[in-house]
């Protein structure tokens, strides 16, 4: 569980709450940013948050105020206004529906500079910050049936609200992001390149992503019989707040990746990421692979808000969504094995090769259970 010190008092000093890894003294950029977001300079401590992969994440602390704030990784995201406003329409159009009380989730927000931009450059990059939302916590790994319903229900409010969001207003922050064909190019270009000498690292892995081509065509013969709609994307269960309190959900997070797409994108990427009962990066593959319990309550949480507005094709796609979101996250891991780690943050050499294996050793297992799988969501398809 990642739990983040939010309590706010003006008795402790701040230093004494977090043990800041950068302290104020000898940190130019928490000084650059309180400045800038406009905190107090003299108590202001800054320390990492979260596990992701692209940004860099941050609490910017005072006695009295927080905010998150984020390194954006330019060479990921070349056009960071561009996520901005991607971000701040959606802001915009969450917190109307809050307002008419269709929306109950507290909303992800933009903080403005003292001089009313979004966009912080320094330290050879750009920084934003978001409203911190306090008394929350976050899951690497799924702890529970209820909170993958949880997670997954929150996700599913989410998407509806979203429903009639003009989705062709946003920005395509990275183009092809889902697109499984352009993934498998990519991997070919670089496994014919070999530029950082490790195809021979990984051949059987590499032999194994070949043979799995057939989804590329499985996913086109869905074009045209499903709706594209708004995405989240990146629905992780990191990217979900839950209250400390009640345990019910916070907050979605990360909408940097919010784009037109397939619902069975959003549905794959929460199967791969809530049930398996090991980390990500795990090397102990022998207990990676598929809670069938936490599968069903994936499958409950999700449809029950959008059980007006989704197709039965929808509901049929999210079998293709569970082997397509797996298979590809461990394709992109391997790729950038393979081009030498320039794309997704590593603490270890081969810590893409461990990402990759991990994710395909989850992807056999849902191909194992194909039958027991289906017969969840035929279940729910009434
Ligand atoms: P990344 O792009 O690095 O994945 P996220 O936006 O997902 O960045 O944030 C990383 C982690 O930071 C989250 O998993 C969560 O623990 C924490 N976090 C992010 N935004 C907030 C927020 N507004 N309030 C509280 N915690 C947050
Ligand atoms: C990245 O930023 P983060 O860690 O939430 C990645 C996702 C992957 C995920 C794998 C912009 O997400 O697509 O599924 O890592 N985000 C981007 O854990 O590529
Ligand atoms: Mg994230």
């Amino acid at each position: 569980m990642n739990y983040i010190t939010d309590e706010l008092t003006t008795s402790t000093p701040v230093q004494m709450q977090i043990k800041s890894e950068f302290p104020m003294k000898s940190n130019p950029v928490a000084a650059h940013l309180s400045e800038c977001f406009g905190l107090n300079k003299v108590d202001v401590s800054l320390k990492p948050i979260g596990n992701g992969h692209i940004n860099t994440t941050m609490l910017l602390k005072t006695d009295e105020h927080a905010l998150v704030v984020q390194k954006l990784n330019t060479d990921v995201f070349p056009h960071p206004e561009q996520l901005v406003e991607n971000a701040r329409l959606i802001e915009q159009h969450l917190t109307e529906k809050h307002q008419k009380g269709e929306y109950d989730l507290d909303i992800i927000r933009h903080v403005p500079t003292i001089k009313n931009d979004f966009l912080v450059e320094y330290d050879h990059g750009v920084w934003r910050a978001l409203e911190f939302i306090g008394g929350s916590y976050s899951e690497d790994v799924v702890a529970t049936i209820s909170q993958a319903q949880t997670a997954a229900n929150a996700f599913g409010q989410f998407a509806l609200a979203l429903q009639d969001f003009e989705a062709d207003q946003l920005h395509h922050v990275i183009p092809n992001f889902h697109n499984l064909a352009m993934r498998f190019d990519a991997f070919k270009k670089v496994v014919e390149h070999d530029p950082a000498s490790r195809v021979a690292l990984c051949q059987s892995d590499i032999d194994f992503c070949l043979n799995q081509h057939a989804l590329v065509d499985e996913l086109k013969e869905l074009e045209g019989k499903i709706p594209l709609r708004p995405c989240h994307n990146d629905t992780k269960i990191n990217n979900m707040l839950f209250c400390k309190q009640s345990d019910d959900a916070k907050a979605v997070i990360d909408l940097d990746t919010c784009m037109p797409g397939y619902w069975l994108f959003d549905f794959g990427d929460m199967v791969r990421t809530f049930c398996s009962p090991e980390q990500e990066d795990s090397t102990n593959l022998n207990n990676v692979r598929v809670r069938e319990e936490i599968f069903a309550a994936i499958v409950k949480g999700y449809v029950e808000p959008l059980k007006e507005v989704i197709t039965d094709a929808e509901k049929e796609s999210f079998w293709l969504g569970t082997k397509v979101m797996t298979f590809m996250i461990g394709l992109r891991f391997l790729t950038d094995f393979i081009d030498g780690d320039n794309y997704f943050a590593t603490k270890h050499a081969h810590h893409n090769l461990e990402r990759a294996r991990n994710q395909f050793a989850l992807y056999r297992d849902i191909l194992a259970k194909e039958h027991t799988l289906k017969a969840i969501l035929e279940i729910n398809k009434g």
